[in-house]
């Protein structure tokens, strides 16, 4: 057992459904990893976009090491033990002074597995704070089962559905989760969570990497994953080849592929299905 995390850490997490920070690697070594990021960005004119923002562990080498980390992975298995799984990993993004936002929600919604052990490690590429919209969330709100949600597919809203909780969230109870880069947070499946936007004169990114132990299945469709640590004696997920170099043709195919199904299951029910979609419905009204 790695014991990355204190007893007192571990408490806290299943008391109240997210500890930060926990620093991951130095900040100078964040900043190669914006750098990185940035450096595409550059090369492909403007902010990573769509789909690419999804599973971008298939597609770039140094995002297929950061979901292997060791100063992840050992934090995760002291909640979910040894065997674990990457499920997705999702980039929010959030521009200088733009109105994007995060409504108030559950991740567990519309995800389809088949149980909440599912924890969501919140890497910071650049700080997080209250000044450019640092994620908050309501403490204990984990231990609720799941809450109805509503879509709204509001334009500015960065979930896939721009879903928000069908209950009212009392402000006062709500945490913000500081981060300096290379540091991160870990968070319940079922937490309430959410972020308002960035009116600071800098980005603020975050890299968020779902891991779930293998013993959990996928309810509603077909769906694949990465073994990150340990052994998969389940099966329940096609496993992901792991990319050697960034943008590798058949990775990007592959890519294509897993993200085109994954839309299948995070949107069934809606007449969406792909992640390039939902702001053109909503601009549909
Ligand atoms: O980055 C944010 O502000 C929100 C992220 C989020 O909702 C998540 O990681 O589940």
């Amino acid at each position: 057992m790695p014991e990355r995390l204190s007893p007192a850490q571990i408490e806290r997490y299943w008391d109240e459904g997210c500890i930060f920070p926990i620093r991951v690697m130095s900040e100078a070594d964040a900043a190669e990893h914006r750098a990185l990021l940035e450096e595409f960005e550059c090369r492909t004119g403007g902010p990573l976009k769509g789909d690419l923002r999804h599973k971008s562990h298939l597609l770039f080498a140094w995002l297929a090491k950061l979901v292997r980390h060791s100063g992840i992975l050992d934090a995760v298995e002291d909640l979910h033990g040894p065997d674990l799984l990457c499920w997705t990993t999702n980039f929010f993004i959030k521009e200088a002074a733009n109105p994007a936002f995060v409504s108030w929600h559950q991740d567990s919604t519309y995800w389809g597995l088949s149980r909440p052990d599912v924890v969501t490690a919140w890497f910071a590429f650049t700080e997080a704070v209250e000044a450019n919209g640092a994620m908050e969330y309501i403490p204990g709100s984990h231990k609720l089962d799941q809450i109805p949600h509503r879509d709204t597919f509001a334009k500015n809203n960065l979930l896939t559905r721009g879903q928000e909780v069908m209950v009212e969230v009392d402000p006062s109870q709500r945490r913000i989760i500081t981060l300096r880069p290379g540091e991160m947070s870990l968070h319940h499946v079922r937490l309430v969570h959410g972020s308002p936007p960035n009116p600071s004169n800098d980005r603020r990114i975050g890299f968020a990497i779902r891991y779930i132990p293998t013993s959990v299945a996928q309810v509603a469709g077909e769906d694949s994953a990465t073994l990150v640590r340990g052994e998969d004696r389940y099966g329940h997920f096609a496993l992901e080849p792991e990319p050697s170099r960034d943008l590798d043709p058949k990775f990007l195919d592959l890519h294509r592929h897993i993200t085109e199904r994954n839309a299948k299951i995070l949107y069934r029910g809606t007449e969406i299905a792909s992640y390039n979609e939902p702001k053109a419905l909503a601009e549909r009204g």
